[in-house]
């Protein structure tokens, strides 16, 4: 195709600076005139800036969940990118790419990296949100030192490189010529299926499927229906109608595509009846959280890394030799921490966001990782991966033949179990919000010694983390009261949100017992975060607006 190239004189937007996962905003923000397009040039001139100022070599990855707005923006990337000159562009049929597949495609075909429009679980629309990350060369989420790279460009932005040319056919295909550059429409599934076969016995899984094993899986009408089809009623041979909401909706069909107990009310509903299906399973709409459920159970994201890791080597053929170590976020539970206590392997701590994750995995420190909102994944991509997820969960139940119910109960009897739950406190006052933290971590440190709900305080701070790898620090990452029992009581501000702030604050107790009643073992942590961070008093907040 002839393409002229141009040169587009443009002003910067100053909110472009990327939060816990990408650039997050309300999509009308987004169709601002060269929103995009700054954001994207500002990424290319950040590589370059990098060291790798020719891109003729270098293929890039294109792809997103599909929400409103998708389409376009990808035809506006691929002019941008090939007019930056990148040799090679591939972008997923339809314009479908779920976060861990993109993960998997940059890895496999060898690409600089991949621009992925998504807002994740936040719901999509016109009225609704939009987002684009950038991931790097081993496929995961740009570290921060890249993110605020690409943030400076988008401060100081004059002008951006783009194409006068047709659009591209993302339905078809098959390889077009756009500029200079060979942009070739690819199917979203295969790499990553490729990917996955190398680590799960699917022979086995098909074998429990050929039992009467029943799973209701909810791709919640985002990017993952057509990899659960292909997948699971595909490959595995589930029956037909194993997966529900299957079809990739523009506005996920006008629900936040969030897996937990509200958004998926009708899978909950289903695995509560009495002739419930064998597991339940949900995904987010750009396919990297998962939700497992059992008959009458639900499975915490904490326990499911935990159950996960404790049989990850006898069950599923690609961790047959062991892990090599453990990952969670700060605020996920330290159920994880004993198994890995108990494997005789490392558990790191790191900040909220997979991005923290990558050089662990790629320095082979860990195999696993995990994180409390819902993200479970291996070092097979550098994302977290919900079907994966779906995968590990029936390689154990098929290769122990036990329930979920069971499997979790055997884990809490050996392990103990931790109480955990997070309340999210959203649409609150930024400023205030960021001065409430600001006191806290003034005030937080002179904690450690006095006594709170029932214990002493062992610790107190703001997280902080150096990455053992690079060196590089992350302060600020959340108070964290740790008492002296086990409990942990831990705040911090949402990074993903596009409207004020949202205080997330999570509770832990570790009791030896599993049966406990969960609001009421928590009760005194949260009464006593209620005081420490007097959200009624700043915010004439009673409750939180969510509970996981
Ligand atoms: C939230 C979660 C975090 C997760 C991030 C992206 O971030 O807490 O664990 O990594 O979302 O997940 P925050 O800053 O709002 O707490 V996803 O599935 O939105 O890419
Ligand atoms: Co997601």
């Amino acid at each position: 195709m002839e393409c002229q190239g141009l040169i587009v004189p443009t002003t910067p937007y100053e909110d472009q600076r990327p939060g816990t996962s990408g650039l997050r905003r309300k999509t009308r923000r987004f169709m601002q005139p060269h929103y995009v397009e700054n954001f994207v040039q500002s990424i290319f001139d950040s590589v370059r800036e990098e060291g790798a100022p020719d891109f003729s070599g270098e293929t890039l990855v294109v792809g997103g969940d599909g929400r409103y707005h998708n389409r376009e923006a990808i035809q506006s990337i691929l002019k941008i990118a090939a007019a930056n000159g990148f040799g090679r562009i591939l972008v997923g049929r339809g314009g479908l790419l779920s976060t861990p597949a993109m993960s998997a495609v940059i890895r496999r075909r060898g690409a600089l990296g991949g621009i992925l429009l998504t807002a994740s679980h936040n719901p999509g629309g016109a009225g609704a949100d939009f987002g684009i990350k950038y991931n790097i060369r081993n496929g995961g989420p740009a570290p921060e030192g890249v993110t605020e790279r690409i943030y400076a460009h988008t401060r100081v932005i004059e002008r951006f490189l783009t194409l006068e040319a047709p659009g591209v056919d993302l339905d078809r295909e098959g390889t077009v010529r756009l500029g200079d550059a060979e942009v070739a429409v690819i199917d979203p599934i295969s790499d990553y299926v490729a990917v996955l076969g190398g680590i799960f016995d699917f022979d086995a899984l098909r074998g429990l499927f050929r039992d009467g094993f029943r799973l209701v899986f909810d791709a919640m009408n985002g990017v993952t229906g057509p990899y659960g089809r292909a997948i699971l009623e595909g490959m595995l041979e589930a029956p037909e109608g194993t997966v529900i909401r299957g079809t990739p909706l523009e506005d996920f069909g006008g629900g936040h595509p969030d897996p937990d107990r509200r958004h998926a009310g009708e899978l909950f509903r289903r695995m509560s009846l009495p002739d419930a299906p064998d597991m339940g399973a949900a995904c987010d709409g750009d396919g990297d959280r998962n939700m497992i459920l059992g008959r009458g159970i639900f499975v915490s994201p904490g326990d499911s890394l935990a159950v996960i890791a404790q049989h990850a080597a006898g069950c599923i053929p690609g961790y047959g030799s062991g892990l090599r170590g453990v990952a969670r976020s700060m605020p996920t539970s330290t159920a994880v921490d004993r198994v890995a206590r108990a494997l005789g392997v490392p558990c790191y701590e790191t900040p909220t966001g997979w991005k923290f994750f990558g050089n662990l995995m790629d320095s082979g420190r860990c195999t696993l990782c995990g994180e409390e909102s819902f993200g479970t994944g291996s070092d097979h991509v550098r994302e977290k991966d919900g079907i994966w997820a779906v995968l590990c969960w029936l390689s154990i139940l098929a290769g122990d033949r036990a329930s979920v119910g069971e499997t979790l109960l055997g884990h809490w009897r050996r392990f103990g179990r931790s109480y955990f739950q997070r309340h999210d406190y959203a649409g609150l006052d930024a400023a205030q919000a960021a001065r409430m933290m600001d006191e806290l971590r003034g005030h937080v440190p002179s904690l450690a010694g006095t006594r709170l709900a029932d214990a002493a305080v062992r610790d107190a701070d703001d997280f902080s983390y150096t990455d053992p790898v690079d060196g590089s620090v992350s302060r600020n990452q959340g108070i964290r009261i740790l008492l002296d029992d086990g409990s942990r009581i831990v705040g911090r501000l949402s990074g993903t949100g596009t409207e004020g702030a949202t205080l997330r604050l999570y509770f832990e107790r570790v009791r030896p017992e599993g049966g406990l009643p969960l609001e009421e073992t928590l009760a005194p942590l949260v009464e006593a975060a209620r005081g420490l961070f007097r959200i009624e008093e700043r915010f004439g907040r009673t409750s939180p607006s969510v509970v996981t």
